[in-house]
Formats: structure tokens, C-alpha cells, sequence
């Protein structure tokens, strides 16, 4: 049973009057009985895999799946191991848990996590579900970019999934400015050093991740389908390949996919150039850098914006180092673009107190 069962069969359960709960418990047992009496392959099931069996079976047929791919408006569901392509809802994203009938998805479930990047007129949902996001960047080609992960750092946050960092292509040699630069998110969040092509610190990603299903994120190029077969010891995702001068050959990722090996649950996802996240309040941009955010609750005004309030213990933690001066300029950076200062004050209503 995954957690998605255990979560929908709590849900069922409370839908139902003791008497019917007792009944249930009594029908699975029994059927659970007979697949050990007969040596069927669900004998090893828990009896609370039968009880959603049958409340199941019994009460729509509409099975729970878990989407890997979506098309414009096409998606691919897999339903107990098997893929199936269905109609899909506006709006759907790889990770969602979805209920499906007739080649079609009927019902989204509630979503435990997202990931939005902002998109012209609004955001657009790259990830539901996800326990962990990593940000993977990479050292020489393409250059390493603090401010984009400082950018997804924030958006991660937003959504509620846990991120971490993965520095990839360490077999090109990591230069003292690039080590400058990722020491600083080292004690932010988990960082991890990786060369996909010689298997360096795949298994340390491969035990954090764990069973938890996590997305890959970042730059075009800096190695993600490749961490991902490496990380899943498997070729599923199609890896860029050195392109010659024509550029022939090359494989981006063009859709984002949900890859399951071996109880490891990772999603590819497109490379990108820019990344921007839809903040709907200042806070949220505050929320979106984790040392700003705990620092800054000894501010003296509660909803300093940590700009040039008086009292502000994060300016104080800036000044003495304990706030690197690159990430404070992110944050002040993100959070001018989100909330652009009038140039004109507005004036005070008559009569409003200062
Ligand atoms: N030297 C070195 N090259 C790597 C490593 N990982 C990936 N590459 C190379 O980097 C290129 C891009 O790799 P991909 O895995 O396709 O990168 P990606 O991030 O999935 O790219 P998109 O799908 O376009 O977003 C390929 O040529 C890989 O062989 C690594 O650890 N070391
Ligand atoms: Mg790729
Ligand atoms: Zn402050």
C-alpha cells in the first residue's frame, strides 16, 4: 500500500458507519484468507489493501492512478503498474492522483504539494505530489547560476515540497568560484555533488531521495535525465548526447515524465532558461529564503520586509555575515520585480493617521 491508498482508504472509511466498517474488515479478512489459502499473488497484501479492494470494486470503478506524462489534452495514467492514456482535464500535471473511467480522467485528488512556475497572464503547474524537488546545476557548461536556484528555492517552498540542491558534472573539475558559490546553500537546504557519467555521489542522492517521489529541476543541459538513470540505474529518460557542430543528435527532454524503477519514483522535466515564480505577497517572497524568513522573526515589526525598516535583525545578519550578502540581494532582487515600489508615493486619505 502507498500513501496515496492509505490516505484515500482513510477518507472511505470515514464514510462508513461501524457496522459496515465491521462487515468490510470481515469480507477483506476473509478474502485475504483465501488468496493465502490458494497461494494467489495478493497473499502477502495487508488486509487493508483488500478492504480498498473491495470498497473499489464495490463502489465506483473507478481505480486510483497516478499520472506520469500530460500531453495538451491527453495524459498517461498508471493504474496498478499499467500505463493507460486518457482525456485529460485543463490544468493536470505529472504526480496528480487521479481516479479515471473509460479512457478518461473523472476525478483529481487534493493535492499534497505543487510546483507553479509563473507564465505570461498567470502560473502554470509543472509538479503535484512531489515529496522533494532538487535543483540541479552544473558546473562549466552550462555555467552554474546561483540566482536560478534561489528562484526555484522559492517556488518549492511555495508549493510545501522539501528542496535540495545537486551540483552535477563534478568530473569537469569544480573551480574555487563555483564552490564559493554552492557552499552558500550548504546549511540552507541538503547539497549534493554529482558526476552522472562516472556515478560520483549518486548514492548519497539515491538514499535521501529514498521511496519519496521527487522532481528534477533545472537549466537545460546540466545533466538531469542523466542523473536520473543514474540515480534510477537505468536508462528510462532520453540524456543529451555531445552534439557535433550541427547540433544533430541532441536530446532534450521535451515533456516532463514520471519514472518509476525498482519503488524510486523521479520526474524528468524539461530544461529551461528563465524561471520566475508568481508571488502573491510579499511574505511569500520572505518565505521563499529560509535563513531570511527564521532570522527575520526577531525583526522588531512583524512584517518587516527587511528593506530599510528600523531594527531588522536580518539587516544586522547581513552586515555581520551570518546572511550571505548574495542571497540578501536575491531576495531584495525578487522581491522588487514581484512588488515594484510606486515611483510617486500615494498620498494619505485626508485624516489617515501615519
Ligand atoms: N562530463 C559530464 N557530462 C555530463 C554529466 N551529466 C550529463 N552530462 C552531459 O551533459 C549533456 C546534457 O545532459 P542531459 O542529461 O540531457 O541534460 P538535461 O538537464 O536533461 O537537459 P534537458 O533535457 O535539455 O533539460 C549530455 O551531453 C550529457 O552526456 C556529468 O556528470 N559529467
Ligand atoms: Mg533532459
Ligand atoms: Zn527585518
Amino acid at each position: 500500500m502507498n500513501t496515496e491508498q492509505r490516505v484515500e482508504l482513510k477518507e472511505r472509511l470515514a464514510a462508513l458507519d461501524a457496522r459496515a466498517r465491521k462487515d468490510l474488515i470481515r469480507r477483506a479478512s476473509s478474502l485475504r484468507y483465501s488468496a493465502q489459502a490458494t497461494e494467489a499473488k495478493e497473499a502477502k497484501r495487508p488486509v487493508e489493501w483488500f478492504m480498498l479492494h473491495l470498497l473499489i470494486k464495490t463502489e465506483d470503478n473507478n481505480p486510483l492512478g497516478v499520472v506520469v506524462g500530460v500531453d495538451r489534452t491527453r495524459c498517461i495514467v498508471r493504474v496498478d503498474g499499467l500505463e493507460v492514456a486518457c482525456k485529460a482535464p485543463e490544468g493536470l500535471a505529472p504526480g496528480d492522483s487521479v481516479r479515471v473511467a473509460n479512457e478518461a480522467v473523472t476525478e483529481v485528488l487534493p493535492r499534497r504539494t505543487t510546483l507553479h512556475r509563473k507564465e505570461v497572464g498567470g502560473s502554470r503547474l509543472i509538479a503535484a505530489n512531489v515529496e522533494v524537488v532538487v535543483v540541479v546545476v552544473s558546473v562549466v557548461a552550462p555555467p552554474l547560476h546561483a540566482r536560478l536556484i534561489d528562484r526555484y528555492l522559492a517556488a518549492i517552498q511555495q508549493g510545501g515540497a522539501e528542496p535540495a540542491v545537486c551540483l552535477n558534472k563534478a568530473d569537469l573539475g569544480v573551480s574555487e568560484e563555483d564552490a564559493e558559490a554552492i557552499a552558500i546553500y550548504r546549511g540552507i537546504v541538503p547539497v549534493f555533488q554529482t558526476s552522472a557519467e562516472r556515478g560520483q555521489g549518486i548514492e548519497d542522492l539515491r538514499q535521501f531521495l529514498g521511496s519519496r517521489m521527487s522532481a528534477l529541476v533545472g537549466h537545460s543541459g546540466v545533466g538531469k535525465s542523466s542523473v536520473l538513470n543514474a540515480v534510477l540505474a537505468s536508462r528510462v529518460a532520453e540524456a543529451g548526447t555531445v552534439s557535433d557542430d550541427t547540433g544533430k543528435g541532441r536530446h532534450t527532454t521535451t515533456r516532463s515524465t514520471l519514472h518509476e524503477v525498482g519503488g524510486l519514483r523521479l520526474l524528468d522535466t524539461p530544461g529551461i532558461r528563465e524561471f520566475a515564480v508568481a508571488f502573491e505577497s510579499p511574505r511569500e517572497v520572505v518565505a521563499g529564503f529560509a535563513e531570511i524568513s527564521r532570522i527575520g522573526a526577531a525583526c522588531r515589526y512583524a512584517d518587516c520586509l527587511h528593506v530599510s525598516e528600523s531594527s531588522c535583525a536580518v539587516r544586522a545578519a547581513v552586515k555581520s555575515g551570518s546572511i550571505r550578502n548574495e542571497r540578501y540581494e536575491s531576495y531584495l532582487k525578487l522581491l522588487s520585480e514581484a512588488f515594484p515600489v510606486p515611483v510617486v508615493a500615494r498620498p494619505l486619505p485626508v485624516g489617515e493617521a501615519l
